[in-house]
């Protein structure tokens, strides 16, 4: 609260140097605003939109037919599944591991069904931050074709417990 009340015609309109930066302010609130719906339909790395309720160990049981059908190998004691091309991949996010490895080929494309056992997790891929929310009773499906090869992290970005920091896991593509 003032002492004195200000002058009745305190306001002056801003010019110059403060008038361009306010216009270009504007300006830039403007394209991100727009980008946003663009973006959504625009954008490569969305989401296919597909999702369908599932029961978690419905799904648990689906992710174990995955791996006894299409494991190639170990790694660290976790499973390396190869899907087939074109075929259904499965991905079991749970406190606090994301199962199992996946090995996919650049260029294939792959149904990746994502899917939580216990509570809510958030799968994010790095190092391209694709981000998408997993949760348990619906299954995700991600319309997904590797452009590149390497080793790709899974971290969980959706706080889930003690064990959240340690929740990571792999795609590998060749
Ligand atoms: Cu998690």
């Amino acid at each position: 609260m003032s002492i004195h009340t200000p002058p009745a015609d305190w306001f002056k309109p801003p010019t110059g140097a403060e008038r361009a930066w306010i216009g270009l302010a504007l300006v830039w609130c403007l394209i991100m605003s727009m980008a946003m719906p663009y973006w959504a339909v625009k954008g490569k790395q969305n989401s296919s939109g597909e999702a369908y309720r599932v029961e978690p160990a419905d799904f648990s049981a689906r992710v174990d037919r995955f791996v006894a059908a299409h494991k190639v190998g170990e790694l660290d004691g976790q499973p390396v599944v190869e899907p087939t091309p074109g075929g259904d991949a499965y991905l079991l996010g749970r406190m606090w591991a994301w199962y199992p490895i996946l090995k996919l080929r650049q260029g294939q494309t792959y149904r990746v069904h994502l899917s939580a056992l216990d509570l809510q997790h958030g799968f994010s891929l790095q190092p391209m931050n694709m981000n998408f929310q997993v949760l348990p009773g619906y299954d995700h499906v991600l319309t997904l074709t590797p452009t590149s090869t390497g080793e790709f992290s899974i971290i969980c970005n959706e706080f889930c417990g003690i064990g959240h920091h340690l929740m990571t896991g792999r795609i590998i593509v060749e």
